[in-house]
């Protein structure tokens, strides 16, 4: 019985450890955005994370724009004038487009992506 135990108390030791290191291996990130007629620099069109990181993209526009997630299906007004962050926890991984959503259409157009974010597996 006592010999039981002792394994059980040895997968949950590996099962902690385990989830320690996935915790330390995460990271904070922040990327500036700054939109102008409805587009970012080049050098930033392509956002690349890992798996776990908690992320935050800090926007700023020249107009009023609600931008779209997809995949972890965010949205966000941002405001001229204002800094708006989008923070999110890089839990699924692949490529997902952040799309501008016109505010009087309703769902997607064929919309150009402002923005890909790719999460790699950890
Ligand atoms: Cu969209």
């Amino acid at each position: 019985m006592s010999q039981v135990r002792r394994a059980l108390a040895t997968v949950l030791t590996f099962a902690m450890t385990a989830i320690v290191i996935a915790d330390v291996r995460a990271a904070e990130l922040t990327f500036v955005l700054r939109i102008e007629n409805g587009r970012v620099p080049e050098n930033v069109r392509l956002i690349r994370v890992t798996q776990g990181d908690v992320v935050r993209l800090q926007w700023r526009s020249d107009r009023r724009v609600t931008l779209h997630l997809h995949g972890y299906d965010i949205e966000k007004v941002v405001a001229p004038g204002k800094v708006t962050s989008l923070m999110f926890t890089a839990y699924a991984t692949g490529r997902f487009p952040i799309n501008l959503h016109n505010d009087n259409a309703d769902g997607h157009g064929n919309e150009e992506a402002l923005v890909y974010l790719e999460v790699f597996p950890q």
